[in-house]
């Protein structure tokens, strides 16, 4: 392990991590609350092994992001994964807390807000995920609106995922995308994609077919100084996909559960995730691991791309 550059910021990268930085190498960061809050053992730990070796695979080196013991980890060993991945204790760290994980010595693990800040320390710049944070249903009675989409506006990483869980308002969350200034961009499609389904019913507002156009976007926002971060919505593979009308089912019976169970703060989203699992058989999880791994490889190219 590399100690970090600063004396303040207990942060460490694996050696992979820190011999890619070494020679400029393409690094991919992934979060950790999917492993920890958004799946359940032991395919979390499937899926995060999988995706580590296919985004190695496509010539780049893995990042998985997480708060152990106070330490803020930039690419995990195996041992350390699989111990996240069995862990239960966990705290779901965004921006208003990654800090406080550290100050106070916890283990953590990373949404896609946190994982942002912190691959942009580290100087990473493409991160890929499943599905993002974003504004709920009912956002405007409960004011839940993912810090996902504020991070996003102001830190600039490109975030790979496949596009948003229809638990949200996905309408709503394109529009305070569309607001704070954050590109839409669907590879390879016009429509943007709603995680398990590849097409939510609504239109991406932009669409590019290859790693190089996403990475040739990016250094034109560089030149042109925008600042903040890049949404990449990759449609999950056809053979993979289950349909909308399927899943709207099961998402209504989770929200009504949610409201029966008082779920409220950052308990929501994990809560939702783990009573759609309970309720589809494993066909539901596969389909995440496959939409994962799939967004690991684009990210990989894009990251390749950049280099
Ligand atoms: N959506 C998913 N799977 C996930 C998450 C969201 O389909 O695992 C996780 C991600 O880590 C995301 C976080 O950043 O939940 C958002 O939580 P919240 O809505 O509390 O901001
Ligand atoms: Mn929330």
């Amino acid at each position: 392990m590399t100690k970090s550059f600063s004396p303040f910021l207990p942060m460490e990268y694996s050696n992979e991590v820190a011999a890619a930085k070494a020679r400029n190498a393409p690094i991919v960061a992934l979060e950790s609350t999917i492993i920890t809050h958004g799946m359940p053992y032991p395919g979390n730990l499937e899926m995060a092994r999988s995706v580590e070796a296919i985004i190695r695979e496509e010539g780049a080196v893995p990042a998985t992001i997480a708060v152990i013991d106070g330490v803020l980890h930039i690419g995990l060993d195996d041992a350390k994964l699989e111990a996240l991945s069995r862990t239960s204790g966990a705290m779901k760290l965004s921006r208003a807390d990654l800090a406080f994980a550290i100050a106070e010595r916890r283990t953590g693990a990373t949404t896609v807000a946190a994982t942002m800040i912190a691959a942009s320390r580290a100087g990473i710049r493409v991160f890929a995920t499943g599905g993002i944070g974003g504004v709920h249903r009912k956002a405007e009675e409960t004011f839940d609106i993912s810090a996902d989409l504020e991070e996003l506006a102001r830190t600039g990483v490109i975030v790979v995922c496949a596009g948003a869980k229809a638990i949200l308002d996905i309408p709503k969350t394109l529009e305070v995308l569309e607001t704070r200034g954050v590109p839409v961009v669907t590879y390879d499609s016009d429509k943007f994609p709603a995680f398990w389904s590849r097409d939510s019913g609504l239109k991406s507002p932009l669409m590019l077919n290859s790693p190089a156009a996403i990475a040739n976007f990016q250094t034109m926002r560089d030149q042109l100084g925008v600042d903040g971060g890049m949404l990449v919505a990759n449609p999950v593979p056809e053979k993979n996909e289950i349909a909308r009308e399927e899943m709207e089912i099961y998402i209504t019976r989770a929200l009504e559960n949610a409201i029966r169970d008082e779920i409220s703060g950052k308990a929501v989203t994990p809560y939702l995730l783990d009573s759609i699992f309970r309720m589809t058989d494993g066909r539901s999880l596969e389909t995440n691991i496959a939409l994962v791994e799939n967004n690991a490889r684009l990210a990989a190219e894009i990251a390749v791309a950049l280099a």
